[in-house]
């Protein structure tokens, strides 16, 4: 999954996207690198963001997605967490709505999904952007991850959503610490595992990939953002190993071909 970014202030590509045609000409480069699907957001998730108004946002992913699906020749999804938002974006040919809040912002969230026969990935989140990270605590995040996924995925069926339209996510970086986001990949294939239904994991540019590389990859300091990508692809194939369905990227080439190799070994190992 190729991240296309329409906002002024994501934290990895923040406003380098902005302009409609630029974000297009992204989308379609992320495909040419072997992305298999886009997901197209029009507001900022990063820790603190100030949330945009839907009037704001819409106008942001409109034009984009619209063109991602007449152009791209794969399935477009949409970085939303809200009703109508999500719902201009279905109308503009979009086929996914990644929700960040797993239905909680916006309650008429998976009922739509579900009446437009949507798929739709339901991220965890410890509360809500603002504040997530003011100290996040868990007594055992692998644990409260699964119960919140398994619950919002029992939420996504009791609207009327498909299983085979559902797809879940650990949401790394949401209201966790390194050590959360290390814990969580490293017991990953124990999530994917106990939650039977397809995992999608984010880990591309995160901020504890820097402060990884900061203390392992004699970095002096942490890389910012777009020098993440090569410890990105660390846990890219390591999510795929452990049974991810879906990574989202920033870098599609390298991640690509990362897991196509890692597919061959497999094959291979198989035979
Ligand atoms: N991360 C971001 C935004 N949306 N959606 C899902 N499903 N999973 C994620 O990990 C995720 C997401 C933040 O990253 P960005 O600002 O680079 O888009």
């Amino acid at each position: 999954m190729g991240v296309v970014n329409v906002t002024p202030d994501s934290f990895s590509d923040g406003g380098r996207w902005l302009d409609p045609g630029a974000a297009v000409a992204h989308g379609l480069e992320l495909v040419a690198a072997g992305a298999d699907l886009l997901d197209v957001g029009g507001e900022s998730t990063r820790p603190g963001a100030s949330a945009v108004d839907a009037a704001e946002e819409r106008a942001r992913i409109e034009p984009v997605i619209a063109r991602l699906v007449a152009e791209a020749g794969v399935p477009v999804s949409v970085d939303t967490a809200k009703r109508v938002v999500a719902a201009a974006a279905l109308d503009s040919g979009a086929v996914i709505v990644n929700d960040v809040s797993a239905g909680r912002f916006d309650p008429a969230l998976l009922p739509l999904v579900a009446e437009r026969g949507a798929g739709i990935v339901l991220m965890h989140m410890l509360g809500e952007p603002r504040t997530m990270q003011d100290d996040p605590r868990y007594d055992d995040v692998v644990r409260e991850v699964g119960d919140f996924l398994v619950e919002r995925a029992d939420a996504a069926r009791a609207a009327g959503v498909a299983d085979a339209a559902i797809a879940l996510d650990p949401g790394i970086g949401f209201g966790k610490t390194t050590e959360h986001n290390l814990d969580l990949l490293a017991h990953l294939d124990t999530l994917v595992e106990r939650v039977g239904l397809p995992v999608v994991v984010g880990t591309s540019r995160k901020r504890f990939i820097g402060r990884v590389l900061s203390d392992v990859g004699g970095e002096t300091g942490e890389p910012p953002a777009d020098r993440r990508d090569d410890g990105t692809l660390g846990t890219v194939v390591w999510a795929a190993e452990c049974g991810a369905r879906v990574v989202r990227v920033h870098d599609a080439h390298a991640a690509a071909r990362a897991v196509d190799l890692l597919d061959l070994l497999e094959t291979v190992e198989a035979a």
